[in-house]
């Protein structure tokens, strides 16, 4: 079926190893289960511990290694030990920017087996395309006057004819692709009245071309209220960069927490490699302690696998976390259970095994 995948591994910070060591086992447990499925893992070890030793997040060379595979696996990233402006900028932004992923997947399905805190929280299943390449995510501006009273902030927002209308387009052609009906802009062109007022003519053109897709247009203050008050009735959500961002932190906690919440960020022409990494951080909190839930991450995996053209074996993965989440004997603290973050891997890990065997024996 497949010619061989070479994935390069970044687990990062905290959480991000062990959780990636769980993404790992499933992949591993997949590649002898099932001889056409061809992948290597290179693991790279760029983390803020790496920075302290090196002084550098990534090797100057670090982009252009990256350039060499076929999808990057992502954990996390994030210590207190190490600024911002070193692990988001040097590290993430570059990988998001410079190998063009312009769109972040954020899946928000409310997975069999999970209550949503929502009264109303059921049927839940849409996911979130936000851009991911500009908006206001740029480190255009600067700071004037450090400390006195004349300070001055600026902080610009790049929003594009071009960055735009890929995104829209990217939102309709995969709602179309889905069989969905409808895409919900988020805006808030009555108060950003330069660059959102452009998204929303882009958007708009775009929606043009798809005359059985229909377009609505929310502020981004009524669109969250929306999403707790009536979340069964988005399918596509398209967003800027920071609407985008924050959009799927709320998405995720319709949806039973970050623990539950995957993305991929992807270049759509496949020049460079795409990444798949869970939407949560690195979580210091819980790092060390084995008790992280790995579910994120290994459904980061299955969107790997189905972007790399293998769908039937990300169904898969989703269909088994579905069935460990619904026989309930295995949870991690966050879905209210005890287990650990490794017994929560290996009850994946068996579920796809006895699904495959179940399969293997219904073709006799
Ligand atoms: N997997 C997403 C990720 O690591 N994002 C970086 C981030 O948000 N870091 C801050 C944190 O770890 O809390």
């Amino acid at each position: 079926m497949n010619s061989g995948y070479q994935i390069a591994v970044l687990p990062g910070d905290g959480i991000g190893p062990e959780v990636v060591n769980e993404a790992i086992k499933v992949l591993e447990l997949l590649k002898k289960l099932d001889s056409s499925l061809n992948i290597e893992f290179e693991t790279f070890d760029w983390s803020s511990e790496y920075y302290l030793e090196h002084g550098h997040i990534m090797p100057p060379n670090g982009l252009e290694k990256l350039k060499e595979y076929d999808a990057i696996l992502f954990g996390a990233i994030g210590d207190h030990r190490v600024s911002d402006e070193v692990t988001i900028w040097q590290l993430i932004m570059p990988i998001r920017k410079q190998l063009q992923q312009y769109i972040n997947f954020r899946p928000v399905k409310l997975l069999k087996g999970v209550s949503s805190p929502l009264k109303n929280g059921h049927d839940i299943d849409f996911v979130i395309i936000r851009e991911n390449a500009e908006g206001e995510y740029s480190n255009s501006g600067g700071r004037l006057y450090h400390g006195a009273e004349e300070e001055i902030a600026v902080q610009n927002t790049i929003i594009t004819r071009l960055g735009t209308a890929k995104c829209a387009n990217y939102a309709f052609e995969y709602a179309e692709k889905h069989g969905k009906r409808k895409v919900t802009s988020a805006t808030k062109s009555n108060a950003i009245i330069h660059s959102m007022k452009l998204w929303d003519e882009v958007v708009d053109e775009v929606s043009g071309n798809y005359s059985s897709i229909s377009l609505e247009s929310y502020y981004i203050d009524a669109l969250a209220a929306y999403f707790v008050s009536k979340p069964a009735e988005f399918d596509v959500v398209v967003a800027s960069n920071l609407f985008g961002d924050i959009l799927s932190d709320l998405g995720s906690a319709v949806v039973g927490g970050l623990g539950l919440s995957p993305s991929a960020n992807i270049n759509p022409e496949g020049d460079f490699p795409s990444m798949f990494e869970p939407v949560h951080g690195s979580a210091p909190d819980i790092a060390g302690k084995g008790i992280a839930n790995p579910i994120a991450q290994i459904w980061s995996a299955a969107l790997m696998l189905e972007y790399l053209g293998r769908e039937d074996l990300g169904a898969l993965i989703v269909e088994s976390i579905e069935q460990v989440l619904l026989s309930r004997e295995v949870r991690t603290p966050d879905l209210g259970g005890t287990s650990t973050t490794s017994e929560m891997g290996t009850a994946i890990c068996d579920a796809i095994h006895q699904k495959l065997l179940r399969e293997k024996v219904d073709k006799l």
